[in-house]
C-alpha cells in the first residue's frame, strides 16, 4: 500500500493546495458575477472567452488555465506514482483479463450490481441488502455471439472514492483495464447518483463515451513551440497554451489544433495523455420495478441508457444485447478452401480490425508465410474479394487465409 502522506510530501502538496484553492476562488468569482472584473465562463470544459457580451479579463483566465494544468499534473502525481515507487495508490484487484473483452460493473453501494452478475453468469456473487456486500472483484464469463466477454463486479463505490475513500481507488483502477463500463444505477435514488459517479472516474483521468480531443502534440529536441490552429479557435490562444508548456517543461514541441471548440481541459487531456483512458459507457438503471411509469419512460430516453429490474427479470436481454453492440466486437468465420466455414466458432477481433489482425488471432507466425486472403461479407465489394493484411473486416465476414508456405 502507498503512503499517502509520504506521497503527499514527496510531490509537494503545497503547490497542489494553492492552484486548488485559487481555482476555486476563481471559479466562485465567476459564478456568482459578484465582482464583474472577474466574470468568465469557468464551468466545466468551459473555459473560454464570454461570447454573450460579458467583460471578460484575459489574464484571468490565462492564470486558469494554468492552475487547471497545474492541477492535472499534481493530481496524476499523487494518484500514479512513477516507477519505482512501490505497488502504488493506483494497483486494481488481482484479476487476471481473460476472454474476449472485459466488463466493469461500477456503482454506488446497494444498486444491484452483484444481482446483475449472477443473472447473466454461472457466478454467484453475494447478494444482500446492505451496502458493501462485494468486497472484492468477482469474474465472471458471460458467453454471447460466439464470444467470452469478463464482467467484473466490483464493490461499490461512495463520494471521494478517486481520493482513496473506501476501496475507491482500487475499484475504479480496475474499471480503468475494462472495455466498457457498465455502471449501475438505482432507478429509486436521486438523479444526481450519476453525475457524481461521473465525477469520480472523471477525476482519475476515464473520458466516458468520448474520443480523444483533436490536438496534435509533438515533443521535440529543439526548435522552440511551434503552435498552429487549423481553424480560429473560439476557446484558446496562443499564449495560454504556450503558459501551460512551458509549465510542464515542454518548451520545444510542434502544436496542432485541428478542432476550433477545443478548450483547455482538452489541451491539457492531450498533454496527459499517458494518463488518460477513453472508454465507452453504459448507464443501467436497475430497479425499475419502483419507480412510476412516467418516470422510467424519461429515464429510458437518455443517450447510453438502459433499464431494467433483476427482481423481475425485466429488461436484462436488451442490457446484454446493448454491451454487445457498445463492444463493437467483430465476429470472424475462417474456412479452408473447399471446405464450407464452421459458424458455430467464430474469432473475436476488435472493430477496425485487419486481416493482420485477424491472423495475429490464429497464430502469430501466421502472417510470415501470408500470400493473400479471400473474404465474403460485408467488407467485401464482391464476393469472394481478394485482399491483403491490411484489408479491414466487418462482422461476420468469412475469411480464408492463402498462405505461400507448402509442406
Ligand atoms: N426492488 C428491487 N430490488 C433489487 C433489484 N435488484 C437487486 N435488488 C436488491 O438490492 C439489494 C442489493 O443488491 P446487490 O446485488 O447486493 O447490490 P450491489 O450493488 O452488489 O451492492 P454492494 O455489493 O454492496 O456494492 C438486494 O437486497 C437485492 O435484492 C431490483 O431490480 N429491484
Ligand atoms: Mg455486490
Amino acid at each position: 500500500m502507498v503512503n499517502i502522506t509520504e506521497k503527499i510530501k514527496e510531490c509537494d502538496f503545497l503547490p497542489f493546495c494553492d492552484a486548488l484553492r485559487t481555482l476555486t476562488r476563481f471559479q466562485d468569482r465567476g459564478r456568482n458575477g459578484s465582482d464583474s472584473k472577474w466574470v468568465t465562463r469557468t464551468h466545466h470544459r468551459s473555459v473560454g472567452p464570454v461570447a454573450d457580451g460579458f467583460a471578460e479579463n484575459k489574464a484571468t483566465e490565462y492564470h486558469l488555465g494554468l492552475l487547471k494544468g497545474k492541477l492535472a499534473r499534481l493530481r496524476a502525481q499523487l494518484l500514479e506514482p512513477g516507477p519505482g515507487a512501490g505497488s502504488g495508490g493506483g494497483a486494481g484487484f488481482d484479476v487476471s483479463k481473460s476472454g474476449d473483452a472485459r466488463i466493469a460493473l461500477v456503482g454506488f453501494p446497494s444498486v444491484g450490481k452483484s444481482t446483475f452478475l449472477s443473472k447473466i453468469t454461472k457466478t454467484k456473487s453475494e447478494v444482500a441488502a446492505y451496502s458493501f456486500t462485494t468486497l472484492t472483484a468477482i469474474p465472471g464469463v458471460l458467453e454471447y455471439g460466439g464470444a467470452e466477454i469478463q464482467i467484473l463486479d466490483l464493490p461499490g463505490i461512495i463520494e471521494g472514492a478517486s481520493e482513496g475513500k473506501g476501496r475507491g481507488r482500487q475499484v475504479i483502477s480496475a474499471a480503468k483495464t475494462s472495455d466498457l463500463i457498465l455502471m449501475v444505477l438505482d432507478a429509486t435514488k436521486r438523479a444526481e447518483q450519476r453525475a457524481l459517479l461521473e465525477a469520480e472516474l472523471e477525476a482519475v483521468g476515464i473520458r466516458l463515451n468520448r474520443s480523444p480531443p483533436n490536438i496534435y502534440v509533438k515533443a521535440k529536441k529543439a526548435g522552440g513551440m511551434k503552435i498552429t490552429f487549423q481553424a480560429p479557435p473560439k476557446y484558446l490562444d496562443e499564449k495560454m497554451l504556450y503558459n501551460i508548456l512551458r509549465d510542464y517543461k515542454m518548451l520545444n514541441c510542434e502544436v496542432l489544433v485541428r478542432d476550433e471548440n477545443a478548450t483547455v481541459d482538452d489541451f491539457i487531456d492531450v498533454i496527459m495523455k499517458d494518463h488518460r483512458k477513453y472508454i465507452r459507457c453504459l448507464y443501467v438503471y436497475n430497479k425499475i420495478d419502483s419507480v412510476t411509469m412516467a418516470y422510467l419512460d424519461e429515464l429510458a430516453r437518455e443517450p447510453h441508457t438502459v433499464v431494467m429490474s433483476c427482481e423481475l427479470d425485466l429488461g436484462i436481454a436488451d442490457v446484454v444485447e446493448r454491451c454487445w453492440q457498445e463492444l463493437r466486437l467483430i465476429r470472424i468465420y475462417t474456412k479452408r478452401q473447399s471446405i464450407d466455414p464452421d459458424f458455430g466458432e467464430a474469432l473475436i477481433v476488435r472493430s477496425g480490425s485487419t486481416i493482420e489482425d485477424v491472423c495475429d488471432q490464429i497464430h502469430r507466425t501466421m502472417k510470415d508465410t501470408f500470400k493473400y486472403a479471400l473474404v465474403w461479407g460485408a467488407s467485401a465489394k464482391h464476393i469472394p474479394q481478394r485482399v491483403g493484411l491490411g484489408h479491414f473486416v466487418a462482422d461476420e465476414d468469412v475469411v480464408q487465409i492463402v498462405s505461400a508456405w507448402r509442406a
